[in-house]
């Protein structure tokens, strides 16, 4: 297994490394961590880059002096380790304003508030040469039916992301934004709860091609979904700007695992569903070192997150180099999927009048998908 290297592009949030494993029944287990010191580390484990929300550099209210002279050690922090700033993004979730959502809230005052947040954190994004901004909104959504309208809380993040999409343009920032999809946690129903939804509400957009999507291996399977037949709709649909890879195991509470952990025939998937849909952005980690651990548990994890991608990227390529695995693609007829159901001048007047096969014999045909299946399984078990 090769050792991480920022050809690897792999990056990973200030707040990940940072956690200090607060959690609903218990409070921090981990002293805060400096973010010149992460930046240190990871740079010592091969990292390319990193990602933040504002206020995990800058503390929430921190006032003028205070955040330039902040801004500058972490900027010397970045040019000291050569790490790059991949994305940003704007805690809009932790202060108690935000308690009942930021770009959706019904208060206008609350929403206001929320958006100069954001446009402010953007400068600092874009100074910093982030290609992408990141947009989770775990506090949109309600915990109650009436306590919120879903089409003008819709309408509202429209408006946010309108108003967004005209700040960057006539800012002139090379920056675009990625929507973080999550079912729920920590409302009971958060808005945009998968891909498709987000993907969907980005066709609505002033600008839709300033707006993709960042989903988060564990969001999707806290919601049942498959998450790497997500991230190939993304991909299909041109809108993957950004991955946030991690670890679930099944619909429960958001676990955050180091990626490769959980569900890990599903990491396997998304790895080839990444690498077979030309993914190249950075490979970016989301997760939460367990809050049973001490700094060195932190970099157990986080260089776990790095070999655990590599090892399954080395798993997937030997699967698909695989002749036997080829043999067994075409006999599950994989390929043939690629031909048009109607041929080019056929049309369906063409299809009316062809003469089509007889469905029995095509019932009886086997799909031969058992054998192509237990072949990747085994590249994944190490034992081909
Ligand atoms: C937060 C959330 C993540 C998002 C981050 C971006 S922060 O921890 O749980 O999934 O990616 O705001
Ligand atoms: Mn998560
Ligand atoms: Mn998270
Ligand atoms: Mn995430």
């Amino acid at each position: 297994i090769p050792t991480p290297t920022p050809e690897d592009k792999f990056s990973f949030g200030l707040w990940t490394v940072g956690w200090q494993g607060v959690d609903p029944f218990g409070g921090a287990t981990r002293p805060h961590m400096d973010t010149v010191h992460a930046l240190e580390k990871l740079a010592e484990l091969g990292a390319y880059g990193v990602n933040f929300h504002d206020d995990d550099v800058i503390p929430f209210g921190s006032d003028e002096a205070t955040r330039e002279q902040i801004i500058g050690r972490f900027k010397q922090g970045l040019e000291d380790t050569g790490l790059v700033v991949t994305t940003a993004t704007t805690n809009l979730f932790s202060h108690p304003v935000f308690k009942a959502g930021g770009f959706t809230n019904n208060d206008r005052d609350i929403r206001r508030f929320a958006l100069r947040k954001v446009m402010r954190n953007i400068d600092l994004a874009a100074e910093l040469g982030a290609k992408v901004y990141v947009a989770w909104g775990g506090r949109e959504g309600a915990d109650y039916g009436a306590s919120q309208d879903t089409r003008v809380a819709l309408d509202r993040m429209k408006e946010a992301f309108d108003v967004l999409g005209d700040y960057v343009t006539d800012q002139g920032y090379d920056l675009r934004f990625a929507i973080e999809p999550k079912p729920n946690e920590p409302r009971g129903d958060i808005l945009l709860p998968t891909i498709g939804h987000a993907l969907a509400f980005i066709e609505r957009l002033e600008r839709p091609e300033l707006v993709g999507v960042n989903p988060e291996i564990g969001h999707e399977e806290m919601a049942g979904m498959n998450a790497a037949a997500g991230y190939a709709q993304a991909i299909w649909a041109g809108k993957l700007f950004h991955i946030d890879l991690n670890g679930q195991n099944g619909p429960k509470y958001d676990q955050d695992l180091r990626f490769g952990a959980g569900n890990v025939r599903g990491a396997f998937w998304v790895v080839d569903a990444l690498l077979e849909g030309g993914y190249d952005g950075p490979v970016h980690f989301d997760y939460k070192p367990a809050r049973t651990e001490d700094e060195d548990g932190v970099w157990v994890s986080a260089a776990a997150n790095m070999r655990n991608y590599l090892v399954l990227r080395e798993k997937v390529k030997a699967f698909r180099a695989d002749p036997e695995v080829q043999a067994a693609l075409e006999a599950a007829k994989v390929p043939e999927l690629s031909v048009p159901t109607v041929g080019g001048d056929e049309g369906w007047r063409g299809l009316l009048d062809a003469e089509l096969a007889d469905p029995e014999v095509l019932a009886a045909r086997g799909g031969a998908f058992e054998h192509l299946d237990q072949l990747a399984l085994e590249h994944l078990y190490g034992v081909r």
